[in-house]
């Protein structure tokens, strides 16, 4: 059955052509939760790689429910009319709520949906195993983001679903963050305690039509003020506040204008952003596998599970705990076994 399949190098020429037949294949591939799929995936990207790059990646976040996927549809919408392709990510790291969000997506982008010039892809639903993968769904999306640029949209926009961690995976994957927010109710301090703001390139306040804009500005007006006092995340770039509304088609052209004065008045700042981004995936990805690699002998998971009641206990000190069960790692683990390990993970063969 795998016969039937493209090898990798056709299927990476397919991509490259913009063939979407041979894209929706690639991610499924990279998608999928099967070790020899692994491989075959960390071996498309590589190859993709050369061809990724020229697209616009940008981030947008907001409590559920503040309008991301309506504005979405209207601002690709809008990027479509000015001639370009976009392809549209949600990610849900919290795996298990997915479904409804998705059905959600489905209908709010309908018009995104099927416009021969957009791509849309949710994030896959987090099984069990899935969830366990090296990486789990942010490499999935930050991979799935390649093969879309490598299939040459022009924009990439990656929708975060869910709170919490979600937001800090979206912006170190992106080189544009965008926050939207709701004017009142005290949004502005809800997403300044929750650490949003410094992860901000830009805020938009969202659902400002007519009977709320003297309310919403007044908000803008307080955010300008609070982004002021708190660290500035570039030292030439103030972070601006925008007002918009996605049912009126009002206000996206700004956010588009500042998008684009972002990444290219000063381009070194998004390529030294994308270096230390792909440095860090580097760096969880070696951190996610040697955190799988703990876990996979019973021994020491069980191990753990009594050590960590003695820490919890104060039967034994945390560095001490931490000390055994590394040990008890190092025993498990020789040098055979991790290259088994390794191999199931996906990690050995990988060809350039
Ligand atoms: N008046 C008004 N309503 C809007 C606007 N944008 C979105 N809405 C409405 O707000 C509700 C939520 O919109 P969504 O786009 O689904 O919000 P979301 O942030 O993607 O929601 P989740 O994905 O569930 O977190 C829907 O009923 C939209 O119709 C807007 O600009 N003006
Ligand atoms: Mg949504």
């Amino acid at each position: 059955m795998k016969d039937a399949q493209p090898t990798i190098p056709a299927l990476a020429d397919g991509i490259c052509s913009g063939n979407r037949r041979a894209l929706a294949k690639g991610i499924t591939l990279v998608e999928s939760s099967r070790a020899e799929d692994t491989e075959d995936a960390q071996t498309l990207v590589n190859q993709l790689l050369p061809h990724t790059g020229r697209a616009r990646r940008i981030g947008i976040t907001g409590v559920p429910g503040v309008g991301k996927s309506t504005f979405i549809e209207a601002f690709g919408l809008m990027l479509i009319d000015k001639g370009l392709r976009v392809a549209v990510l949600t990610i849900d790291p919290s795996s298990e709520r997915t479904g409804g969000s998705i059905l959600g997506d489905k209908t709010r982008m309908m018009h995104l949906a099927r416009a021969p010039e957009a791509f849309i892809r949710p994030s896959p639903a987090g099984t069990h195993r899935g969830a366990a993968t090296l990486g789990g769904v942010t490499r999935r999306t930050r991979e799935t983001m390649l093969l879309c640029e490598a299939a040459g949209f022009d924009v990439v926009i990656v929708e975060t679903v869910g709170v919490g961690q979600s937001e800090t995976s979206v912006a170190a994957m992106v080189d544009f963050f965008l926050v939207l927010m709701l004017a009142g109710a005290g949004d502005e301090l809800q997403g300044m305690k929750r650490g949003i703001m410094e992860l901000a390139d830009a805020v938009a306040i969202t659902k400002v039509e007519d009977a709320n804009r003297t309310a919403a500005e007044l908000a803008g007006q307080h955010l300008r003020n609070a982004l002021h006092l708190g660290l500035p995340k570039y030292n030439d770039w103030q972070v601006p506040v925008m007002l918009c509304s996605a049912l009126e088609k009002r206000g996206l052209e700004e956010i588009w204008q500042v998008v684009c004065k972002f990444m290219d008045d000063n381009p070194a700042r998004v390529q030294d952003l994308r270096r230390r981004q792909a440095v860090r995936w580097m760096r969880s990805a070696v951190d996610d596998a040697l955190n799988m690699m703990l876990t996979r002998s019973a021994d020491v998971r069980e191990l753990r599970s009594t050590l960590e009641a003695s820490v919890m206990a104060g039967a034994i000190s945390p560095m001490l705990a931490a000390a055994r069960l590394l040990e008890a790692f190092e025993r498990s683990f020789g040098r055979e076994r991790s290259r088994d390990s390794l191999s199931e993970l996906g990690f050995l063969g990988l060809k350039d």
